[in-house]
């Protein structure tokens, strides 16, 4: 038996997370059946857990290399809820009832992951890490967005040669391996809970086609699996330290290190504003995480969802 098929056949259900016909698995990899089903077989012998419904085809119910909740306990100061899948790891911690304090929400897989704006994330089983920290910071709901920054912070200090693009994604080779989803519940500026959902490709092996131009992995940039339980613990580690620091200090002490893993700085970016589009070049970040632009010599700063930055990931 081929050992790439089989990995093949592995990548195309992690995937696609749902049915895959045996029919399109043998189209797409040039193989017979009969060598899908054996394949098929074999990788079950591995110890994946993999359904097979008549008319509908394979889908990956269950991997050996899942997160094990009770060892990731030992980076959360709260709790920690585990889901083999979920819509949205964001959706179940807002959703919580009694959480602790800085307890954590992840998943092997979501089914509708979301991004800022109501895009969507894509979060195939058992390849990343989908997470969410819910918070009860004492802070005003200005300063909110900031946690986003810490996150994006506590990400690229753990992942060798990434980079940030102000003010969400975490990059490598100039392609998103991650996202922050930062959303939070007030009233009159009491912030009561805020809950900050990381999104982490880390063995993905395979992007679907619209993606694969923009998105990556920490597999596809170093060549190396790399364990998701022992990352997401080294982010959360990290996370909450710098989020400690950050409600005793703010932002401030941040600001230089932000700055030079930033790769929106020294850019041309563009500006959204009411429709109408401007070019200006980034080139600092405030004291409030703001982007500082100048354009004809005049600075100012810019607030997330103006910006859009050219040569990175596109306009997006
Ligand atoms: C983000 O939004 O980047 C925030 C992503 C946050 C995901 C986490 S996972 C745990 C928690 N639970 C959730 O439901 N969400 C959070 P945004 O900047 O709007 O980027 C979204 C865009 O990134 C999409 O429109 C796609 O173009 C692209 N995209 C989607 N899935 C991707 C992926 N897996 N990797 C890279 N890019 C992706």
């Amino acid at each position: 038996m081929v050992i790439g098929v089989k990995y093949k056949i592995l990548d195309l259900l992690t995937t696609q997370g749902m049915y895959i016909s045996g029919e399109k698995l043998s189209k797409e990899l040039g193989i017979s059946r009969n060598a899908v089903w054996k394949n098929i077989k074999s990788l079950k012998k591995d110890g994946y857990v993999i359904e097979a419904a008549k008319s509908r085809g394979y889908r990956l119910c269950f991997s050996p290399e899942k997160i094990n909740p009770q060892r990731l306990k030992a980076a959360v100061p709260g709790n920690v809820y585990y889901y083999v899948t979920t819509e949205s790891t964001n959706l179940e911690a807002k959703r919580s009832m009694n959480t602790p304090n800085k307890s954590v929400f992840i998943a092997e897989a979501q089914t509708a992951g979301r991004g800022r704006l109501g895009r969507a994330w894509t979060s195939p089983p058992v390849c990343g890490i989908w997470m969410s920290i819910y918070l009860e910071p004492e802070i005003s709901a200005q300063v909110v967005s900031q946690l986003t920054l810490i996150a994006g912070l506590a990400v690229s200090r753990v992942i060798p040669k990434s980079k940030i693009k102000w003010p969400n994604d975490v990059l490598m080779g100039g392609k998103k391996v991650c996202g922050i989803l930062t959303e939070m519940s007030a009233e009159m500026d009491r912030v009561s809970r805020v809950i900050v959902g990381i999104g982490i490709n880390v063995n993905n092996r395979l992007f679907p086609a619209e993606l694969a131009d923009k998105a990556t992995s920490v597999y596809l940039e170093s060549g190396k699996i790399t364990d998701r339980e022992e990352l997401a613990k080294s982010v959360l580690n990290e996370f909450f330290c710098l989020y400690d620091e950050f409600l005793s200090e703010g932002l401030a002490p941040f600001i230089e290190e932000y700055s030079e893993k930033c790769a929106t700085l020294g850019r041309e970016v563009i500006i959204i504003r009411k429709g109408e589009q401007e070019a200006a070049r980034a080139v600092g970040i405030s004291e409030n995480g703001e982007l500082i632009i100048e354009r004809d010599g005049i600075r100012e700063t810019v607030h997330s969802g103006e910006v859009s930055v050219r040569g990175l990931l596109g306009y997006n």
